[in-house]
């Protein structure tokens, strides 16, 4: 029989596991998918929050080390740098708008949302103490908590993250701004790791087809098939749609239109055939050779161009990762009845900008990446449950949306380049 592609068995999972919890359901024996199945999901969940630390830590490190290279590059790297980090916080942005506005979290039952909290997150009073005390030290406390005075101790609640994120950022910069030859060697091991890291994300992603059955079996016993759930789960997949249409066609319509000389018509008909493998690797990375060949052949960028931008932009560059990111936790936020701040807000783009830049661009690499945007406003990682069972095709979308903006940025530096050898031979 042909070999099943990973995602299929994972809507195949998923299948089985909305049917299992119905028949639970119907048929009384919910005890058993509750003691027996739904267990499976929750130890999906946790190795995938034993990943967050490790996978945040290196991804961010070689991140810094990637920007830093980029950056010395040239003033091609400088600007590359620069127009991702600001389409990835556009795009960040574009999630929260669509998110706050259409807020699919709120249409879940208030009756449910007790029972709810009771059952996924046994300690999120404590995550509320927490927060209570801190305000108690005065707003400041927040930054100064960001600051780790013992990152051996940090775990993945909500400061602790941020202090990871700090720590791997000083690293990052200290290690590149070392001029030994021992850098190269901690770079090297630094590449080394982040390939052991992936390869048990792989790992781990292999068992993904039994964690959604487990995951959504448990899900749709624990609402007792209350359809409203699903209700809720549907107008959050319509959300990230919507944002993730917003950013193609308004970011980088805009991008394409008032930044360069490139026809829009052109330009979507040209990323059609890499956005199709995209789509159904779910992988940036995959798609790589696809993107730089339709790039030269079909936008007519230089190879000098693409042979730089594509390559970053699949290792930083991830728009459409990062507006799912703050869709997703803001939902979370929603259906658990977390108020968030504006402060909360403004830390989930930045964390999420961050997160994206650190996302390797494999298959369900979000998700891992998505605990840290979670926990470092305190939303309860245990609302990953909810979401993670429809999380494959909404990776395949977001994957199509990232190459996008890749496409774009090269497109819009392209320009700049042809612009600047052009003005180079009249002087
Ligand atoms: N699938 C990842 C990519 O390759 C993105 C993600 O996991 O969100 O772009």
């Amino acid at each position: 029989m042909k070999k099943i592609p990973l995602w299929g068995k994972i809507i195949i999972g998923m299948v089985l596991g909305v049917i299992l919890g119905i028949l639970g359901v119907q048929l009384g024996f919910s005890g058993f998918v509750t003691d027996w199945v739904k267990p499976w999901g929750t130890i999906f969940i946790r190795l995938l929050k034993l990943l967050a630390v490790p996978l945040v830590f290196v991804s961010l490190v070689k991140g810094v080390a990637s920007l830093s290279d980029t950056s010395k590059l040239s003033r091609m790297g400088i600007k590359t740098l620069g127009v991702y980090i600001l389409t990835t916080m556009a795009a960040v942005t574009v999630g929260l708008l669509v998110v706050n506005i259409i807020a699919p979290g709120d249409t879940f039952p208030e009756s449910r949302r007790a029972e709810l909290m009771q059952k996924y997150t046994e300690n999120l009073k404590v995550n509320q103490e927490q927060a209570a005390a801190q305000q108690e030290l005065g707003p400041m406390q927040y930054v100064v908590d960001i600051v780790p005075d013992n990152i051996i101790s940090a775990s993945s609640d909500n400061t602790k993250m941020l202090q990871i994120i700090f720590f791997a950022l000083l690293f990052g910069v200290a290690m590149v701004t070392l001029k030994s030859p021992v850098t190269h060697v901690v770079e090297q091991f630094f590449d080394g790791l982040n390939d052991i890291i992936l390869k048990i994300v792989e790992i781990v992603m292999k068992i993904a087809p039994l964690g959604v059955f487990a995951l959504l079996s448990g899900l749709v016993v624990d609402f007792s098939g209350d359809i409203k759930l699903f209700s809720a789960l549907g107008l959050y997949v319509v959300t990230v749609i919507v944002g993730l249409v917003f950013i193609i066609i308004i970011n980088y319509g805009s991008i394409v239109l008032f930044f360069t000389k490139m026809p829009l018509k052109r330009y979507y008909k040209g990323i059609m055939p890499i956005q199709l493998v995209a789509f159904s690797t779910s992988s940036s990375a995959a798609t790589l050779p696809v993107t730089k060949e339709e790039c030269e052949k079909s936008l007519g960028l230089s190879p000098e161009v693409t042979s730089f931008v594509l390559p970053v932009g699949v290792t930083i560059n991830m728009d459409g990762t990062a507006c799912y990111q703050g869709v997703a936790a803001v939902f979370i936020a929603q259906v658990f009845g977390l108020d968030l701040t504006f402060t909360q807000q403004v830390t989930i783009v930045l964390t999420a900008t961050l997160a994206s830049i650190g996302t390797p661009g494999i298959p369900g690499a979000a998700i891992v990446m998505l605990i840290m945007v979670l926990t470092s406003v305190g939303i309860p990682v245990e609302g990953l449950a909810l979401i993670l069972g429809i999380d494959r095709p909404l990776d395949m979308l977001r994957t199509v949306v990232n190459v996008s903006g890749d496409c774009a940025v090269a497109t819009l530096v392209n320009h700049g380049e042809v612009v600047r050898n052009a003005k180079m031979q009249t002087e």
